[in-house]
């Protein structure tokens, strides 16, 4: 089959536009506002993504091949029209066409609303697999939520986080089609009943509410193919007011208002990322997405492979991004039983045949545990479907572990009156996996030893990855267009292509050219910098940026002591060599995360203190960015020189900013954890600046206690008097209670453990590596020489490395496009 509509010119493309403007908009493109001409160019690239999307459909159904769906709760997806517009056309052809026509393309763009869905790398991670399963051929759905609401937009108001609702819907959605004709229905609360006919346990949902599921379906485009894939994202809508009795009763307010209620569950995503417990909605939201997904791939694989449901585990697998879609496997069981009749043994054969899943994180408070009170009455069924699997394990364990009640309590999928979903998992999962080296080990030689025992062959480890159409060709196309130029556009597609240019390191004139574009970069950075905050930065000063979630287990803590640090020195002498700074920090805090918003608070008022001393006499920078994002994320890190990645060791599972950092010719400042072990080993120990701690010492605390805090409190002077500025000193003229929170949880802790994430322990090392940077920093040849082999060392980063790993392991897939 062929395309019906191709652009393979630009005076095709351009009439293509003029007549949009003209038909659906009634406007010629002298009158049509900026907006209007991004909606003209939008709807052009999607006849066509949509013509691809139908035949790519065809052509699935047709060859009754194995399909992926891919259940996360967040899909941070972006901008999509220059990607798009990219993979249509391959050229600069629709860049070449809207310069003829006169229009401000980066102003343009900039009209295109951005979807939030998502509060970080869990989301991203998920948009990146989308390109890269689309560009590789494979047969995938992305099922998640559709969000009215996205990540709230953060503002700075007196140095402190505000938060407003961001309603990126307002103007309406190019790239989503409604499907209301392929609503499915939702069933939660009311009671069950159940009888025993033919040796069969018969189970009925009595009075349950209805809830449709309305999909949206977003199209994918691949880099170099004519795959599209799509997402499928689920609306609420109650079905209408239909309670009768209701009515009758003079309730008519009381019905709407309940009828809004349901409507809740697809409004807005949660913001808090690694923690939150026992909220209703959130698990309204987390079946409400399992259900709808579920009975759909139920019903399309009748339509498409028939009805031996026998075969399900041949033809789909369902991946689970973390646990938060977990229900989808007790809601397949009910499926399975309830409605096509199986027996529990033959549903739990295809059941554990079908589901993977990934771990994200080994933070304790984010391993979800939803309590028996609050699911039982949303979930009756299900909760049942779930006690008769804990009930089955727990006589299993008994047997393995006769009397071992700690091992038994936490194998559990139910203890304690809560359900712990990653149990659930690890138990019915037929793959599970971390998402780099470390995490992985950390999985399974610690929390989740006790399964891996049982069954080490289940579990894999799959270092993440970016795609690098996105974050470097799109984002960086100047920088793309240099390595294209010396190792041609095969990396684009293949990315172990990149290490060609390793040789190039050593190349005078390529180096020149490499530091030229980050120059660039940084200018352009700057002048969104004036613009938007008022606040002029040396442009030849070191780019150092931490932009990522604000936690403290990231440690923004540790980067703003430094800076304090810095400003002390200075300020002692000013006439000591200094390597100029621009401190750049980008994160969000979960609203209801008090410390996290204290730290924002901390830095903004260093900003205040340093920004504006005139002894410091522009040396030091600080910039807090607002509203962190995808779209400032694609113009943040071209233009970083320092990537700041200094988590406690242990504790970020991957990162994949770290990735894009480097990909971008950033040098990394970081701590062995997460995937900048990899890093470290894919770029070289002289190529990357490690400090502090591994995560075994901090796992053993390595002697690490009240005293050993004190000792260094009162040995380290420099940091002696840093601490203390949080509660006295000229901070204090900037916020007048200080940070008495902070300084306290550093010194005494929370629950008598000082220090939790070790930033006065790996203060000195840190302060230290940061010195080296400062004086390498100055041999500008031999930084460029190691920022290209960052870049050159990047290959194994790319996303597509990570699907051919999934797919090799877990997934399986056969590549299939349409022409
Ligand atoms: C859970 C329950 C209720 C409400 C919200 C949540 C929730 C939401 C989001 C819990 C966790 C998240 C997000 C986690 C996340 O982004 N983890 C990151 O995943 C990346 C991709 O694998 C890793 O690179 C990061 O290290 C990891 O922190």
């Amino acid at each position: 089959m062929e395309s019906n509509i191709k652009y393979t010119n630009e005076i095709n493309l351009k009439k293509a536009i003029i007549d949009k403007l003209q038909q659906e908009y009634g406007r010629t493109i002298e009158d049509a506002s900026l907006e209007l001409i991004y909606k003209a160019c939008a709807l052009v690239v999607r006849d066509s993504l949509l013509s691809n999307m139908a035949a790519t459909d065809k052509k699935d159904r047709e060859d009754k091949i194995k399909k992926l769906y891919y259940l996360s709760m967040e899909f941070l997806i972006g901008r999509s029209l220059v990607n798009n517009a990219l993979n249509l056309m391959q050229t600069d052809m629709f860049r070449n066409v809207l310069n003829d026509l006169g229009i401000n393309i980066d102003e343009m763009l900039k009209k295109e609303p951005e979807p939030g869905l998502g509060n970080g790398g869990l989301g991203r991670l998920a948009a990146c697999f989308m390109d890269s399963l689309t560009t590789l051929d494979l047969p995938a759905v992305g099922c998640g939520i559709r969000y009215e609401y996205g990540l709230f937009k953060q503002g700075i108001k007196n140095g402190m986080q505000t938060e407003e609702p961001d309603f990126w819907l307002d103007s309406g959605n190019i790239w989503e089609i409604e499907r209301s004709e392929e609503k499915i229905e939702v069933k939660i609360g009311g009671t069950i009943e159940s009888h025993w006919e033919d040796g069969k346990l018969l189970v009925k949902h009595v009075n349950p509410k209805i809830i449709s599921a309305i999909p949206y379906d977003i199209p994918v485009s691949g880099y170099d193919t004519n795959r599209v894939n799509y997402m499928r994202l689920w609306k609420a809508r109650s079905p209408g007011v239909m309670d009768m009795e209701a009515f009758n009763q003079g309730e008519y307010i009381n019905a709407i208002a309940e009828k809004e209620r349901d409507e809740l569950i697809s409004k807005v995503l949660y913001p808090e990322d690694n923690n939150l417990h026992g909220k209703l909605l959130r698990l309204k939201q987390e079946y409400f997405l399992s259900s709808a997904t579920v009975q759909w791939i139920i019903k399309d694989f009748k339509l498409n492979y028939g009805n031996n449901l026998f075969d399900i585990p041949n033809k789909v697998t369902i991946h689970i991004n973390d646990t938060h879609p977990t229900l989808a496997i007790p809601e397949l069981m009910r499926i399975l039983m309830d409605e096509e009749g199986f027996g529990w043994d033959d549903a739990w054969g295809i059941v554990t045949r079908t589901f993977a899943y990934t771990n994200h994180t080994v933070m304790s408070e984010a391993l979800v545990k939803w309590p028996v009170y609050l699911f039982q009455p949303l979930l009756p069924r299900i909760f049942s479907i779930v006690m008769e699997i804990n009930q089955r394990l727990m006589e299993k364990l008994n047997r393995a572990y006769p009397g071992d009640r700690k091992k038994l309590e936490y194998m559990a999928i139910i203890a304690h009156d809560q359900i712990n979903m990653a149990n659930l998992c690890l138990v019915t999962s037929f793959a599970v996996n971390g998402v780099s080296a470390l995490h992985t080990r950390i999985l399974v030689e610690d929390i989740f030893a006790d399964y891996a025992r049982l069954d080490s062959g289940k579990f894999h480890s799959i270092t993440n990855g970016i795609t690098f159409r996105r974050w470097l060709h799109n984002s960086n196309r100047a920088l793309s267009n240099l390595i294209s130029s010396r190792i041609g556009t095969d990396w684009l597609k293949d990315s172990t292509q990149l290490s060609k240019l390793k040789a190039y390191a050593d190349d005078p004139e390529f180096r020149w050219l490499f530091a030229e574009i980050k120059q660039e970069n940084k200018n352009k950075l700057a002048s969104y910098i004036k613009e938007n905050h008022g606040i002029e930065v040396d442009v030849h000063s070191m780019f150092d940026v931490q932009a990522k979630r604000l936690h403290e287990y990231k440690r923004q803590l540790l980067n703003a002591l430094h800076i304090l640090y810095l400003y002390n020195r200075l300020i002692e002498d000013p006439n000591r060599p200094f390597t100029p700074r621009t401190f750049i920090f980008a994160a969000k805090a979960a609203p209801g995360y008090t410390r996290a918003k204290n730290i924002i608070r901390l830095i903004n008022a260093i900003a205040e203190l340093v920004n504006k001393d005139p002894r410091i006499n522009n040396m030091i920078k600080v910039i807090f960015l607002e509203n962190y994002s995808v779209s400032i994320a694609e113009m943040l890190i071209p233009a970083t020189d320092l990537s700041e990645q200094i988590s406690t060791a242990g504790k970020e599972a991957s990162g994949t900013g770290n990735m894009k950092f480097m990909l971008n010719g950033a040098l990394t400042i970081g701590s062995l954890d997460g995937a900048n072990v990899e890093i470290y080993e894919q770029v070289g120990a002289d190529n990357i600046y490690i400090f502090g701690l591994r995560s075994d010492e901090v796992e053993s605390r390595y002697e690490y206690n009240s005293d050993e805090v004190q000792r260094i409190y009162t040995s380290d002077t420099a940091l002696h008097q840093v601490l203390e500025q949080l509660i006295s000193g000229p901070l204090l003229d900037i916020v007048p209670d200080g940070f008495k929170d902070i300084y306290q949880s550093l010194l005494f802790g929370d629950y008598g453990m000082p220090d939790p994430y070790m930033v006065i322990r790996d203060f000195r090392a840190y302060v230290e590596m940061q010195d080296k940077i400062s004086n390498d920093f100055k041999d500008t040849e031999l930084w460029w020489y190691k920022a290209i082999l960052n870049t050159a060392s990047a290959g194994f980063f790319s996303s597509d490395r990570t699907i051919k790993d999934y797919n090799d392991k877990i997934w399986h897939l056969e590549a299939s496009k349409w022409s």
